[in-house]
């Protein structure tokens, strides 16, 4: 992959020889946003975070006490993270006390990015974080480390409809590496999307694992979507609360922390605009788009649209699991 990204997590300057070793034996494409993908149990990944994958499946000890945030990219992440630091930590800091930490702080600055950080800092001592400690993953069910699906750490998983987080995946990669995705024609993206040959990806695999997961096992994984954190914000976030053990007394609270973790309030703080990174190089402003949903209207075409529609149809068929928009 070239070095002229923006994100270090794009880069392949700092691999093993064992992840070397592995990629050579690994089936490869092209794609968008990297110029080589790796299929690694079953997904498509980026050099960098396929290390991260296998130091963290290595190395991560889940404690029984943990909460891990899973996601396909752009679907929510940011958000759900601001809205689990909020929650869990509402006691000692307190939302309307006008001294939050996420005013000062990036979500993705308060809560560790599993995969990302056994990259980027391989000696990180995730003993240290307090309790109950708080985590990220873009890792399929099947890849997480086994320590965190044999302890009783709790998983809440946050879904988004495909085409609102393929066009938020395609304005932000573009962002990030502008030079290796300008002569990528979107049709082309939406056919490797669909295909399930896209970074991350299959979509549906990574979605279904989790749907299935949290129907077998509720008190382990809990499902929710983009789409009903927008509609209704205050039941999801009372949903989130009892999952984890930690259910609110007072409305006037859910309120707080659903204004405070909104897109109209992160969004406009100055430590999400322009001109600060997270020490990957990426803009903290990148995470901030519209936040809407349907939003792919503008950069999809009918046709576009109508070929996720149809792939999405099949794959989910029988699951149970339907988007609307
Ligand atoms: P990540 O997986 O790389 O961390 P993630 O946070 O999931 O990214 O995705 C960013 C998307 O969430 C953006 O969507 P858009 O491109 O369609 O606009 C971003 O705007 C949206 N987003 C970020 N914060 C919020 C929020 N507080 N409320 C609603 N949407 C949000």
């Amino acid at each position: 992959m070239s070095s002229s990204s923006s994100s270090s997590l794009l880069r392949d300057d700092d691999l093993t020889q064992e992840t070397r070793d592995l990629i050579s034996s690994l089936p490869s494409e092209k794609g968008w946003l990297v110029s080589q993908m790796y299929q690694f149990q079953g997904r498509w990944h980026a050099q960098a975070l396929l290390q991260g994958l296998l130091l963290c499946q290595k190395h991560f000890e889940a404690k029984d006490s943990d909460i891990i945030l899973a996601t396909n990219p752009k679907s929510g992440t940011t958000w759900l993270k601001a809205l689990v630091f909020a929650l869990i930590n509402r006691h000692n800091f307190p939302v309307s006390s006008g001294n939050h930490p996420l005013l000062v702080t990036n979500p993705h600055l308060l809560v560790p990015f599993l995969e990302g950080v056994y990259y980027e800092s391989p000696n990180f001592d995730f003993s240290k974080l307090p309790s109950p400690r708080l985590m990220n993953t873009h890792l399929s069910l099947f890849s997480l480390p086994e320590s965190i699906k044999s302890s009783s750490c709790k998983i809440v998983y946050c879904c988004r409809n495909p085409k609102d987080m393929f066009v938020s995946l395609w304005h932000f990669g573009r962002k990030l590496a502008p030079q290796e995705t300008a002569d990528y024609p979107i049709e082309k993206a939406v056919k490797a999307f669909c295909e399930g040959k896209f970074i991350g990806g299959p979509f549906w695999d990574h979605v279904l694992e989790y749907w299935y997961a949290s129907l077998e096992n509720p008190n382990k994984v809990l499902f929710v979507t983009y789409e009903e954190l927008k509609k209704q914000p205050g039941d999801s976030i009372k949903r989130i609360a009892e999952f984890l053990g930690c259910g609110f007394t007072g409305e006037e609270e859910v309120k707080e922390i659903v204004k405070l973790c909104s897109f109209e309030s992160l969004s406009c703080l100055e430590v999400n605009k322009e001109g600060n990174k997270l020490p990957n190089g990426v803009e903290t402003k990148a995470f901030f788009r519209k936040g809407e949903i349907g939003g792919w209207g503008d950069t999809l075409s009918d046709s576009m649209a109508e070929e996720i529609d149809r792939t999405m149809e099949e794959k989910f068929q029988g699951s149970g699991l339907k988007f609307s928009c």
